[in-house]
């Protein structure tokens, strides 16, 4: 159990980022709502309470590191790292612009993001290398690895998988950010996936499913995934688009700006919430 004070911190933590999101791909004009906002709850324990990290220096050695392998979501990963003190929050205003430092998909030219993402299937990989490293140097952070559940799809995140518990990585911990659609439908009718906990335990991997929304669940599952013997995968069950009701479950606002009218019903809608949480 966490003591309430805590959780509600990270809720509205959780909703400043998500009112980046919107207003940074409004700004845009283009980029991915609907798989930002699916792992917003998630990104925000992990940059607000579960990782070992500090702002002022990216690079120290004993920092967790998070692979953000889907990185088409990459304006929630900019927001949480911007709130947290990487670069100022007014950089996310110039998202995806000409010549600014926050393109479409994360670069290791921006502070805090540790390895440039965006093609799918290829961040597990790189996630075990940084979890193999610190077992071989005798570091004991911890890797986080963000995947999507079409990502899945990859042959490379299987070979990953295999590996990953061949090497018994358990200071790698992987999210599936299982929000039931990818960019052509729902998964399950591209390429079924299902049933998910037992093909990653045949993999030799710790499975835990949990509401990717639901706070209190998110940090329980960190510290459970800390416990493992194994490799973790926490299967997070989402909504892509959480948070503004008309981009929720939608194929839609997989990569679409809004217009300025759903862009305005949006902020209400997220500044409602907020001040519900305040009262
Ligand atoms: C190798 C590769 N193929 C295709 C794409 C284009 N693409 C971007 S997002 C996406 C859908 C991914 O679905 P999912 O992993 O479920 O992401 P989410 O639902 O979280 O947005 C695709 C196919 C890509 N980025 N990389
Ligand atoms: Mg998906």
């Amino acid at each position: 159990m966490y003591p309430p004070k805590i959780i509600k911190n990270l809720q509205k933590r959780a909703l400043t980022i998500r009112k980046h999101v919107v207003d940074s791909i409004y700004l845009a004009g283009s980029g991915h709502p609907g798989g930002s906002l699916s792992i917003t709850d998630i990104l925000t324990c992990l940059y607000f309470h579960e990782m070992h990290h500090d702002p002022k220096n990216p690079q120290m050695e004993t920092r967790d590191r998070l692979v953000l392998s889907k990185g088409h979501s990459a304006p929630a990963l900019y927001a949480a790292l911007a709130e947290a003190g990487y670069f100022e929050v007014k950089a996310l205003n110039k998202l995806r612009k000409i010549n600014q430092f926050l393109q479409g998909h994360p670069s290791i030219s921006v502070p805090g993001v540790e390895i440039s993402t965006g093609s799918l299937g290829q961040g597990l990989s790189v996630g075990i290398g940084m979890a193999l490293a610190g077992k071989l140097d005798k570091k004991d952070y911890h890797v986080f690895v963000i995947l999507g559940d079409g990502e899945i799809d990859e042959g490379q995140i299987w070979e990953a998988a295999a590996s990953a518990s061949h090497f018994k990585l358990n200071n790698l911990i992987a999210i599936l950010d299982r929000n039931g659609l990818q960019i052509d439908g729902p998964t399950e009718e591209i390429m079924s996936l299902e049933p998910i906990p037992l093909r990653w335990r045949a993999f030799g991997w710790h499975v835990l499913e949990i509401d990717g929304h639901d706070i209190e669940e998110i940090l329980m599952s960190f510290d459970e995934a800390k416990k493992s013997m194994k490799p973790t995968l926490i299967i997070a069950h989402t909504i892509k688009g959480k948070g503004v009701s008309f981009m929720e479950g939608t194929l839609s606002f997989h990569g679409k700006s809004p217009t300025k009218e759903q862009w305005v019903k949006a902020l209400s809608e997220l500044e409602q919430e907020e001040q519900e949480l305040y009262d």
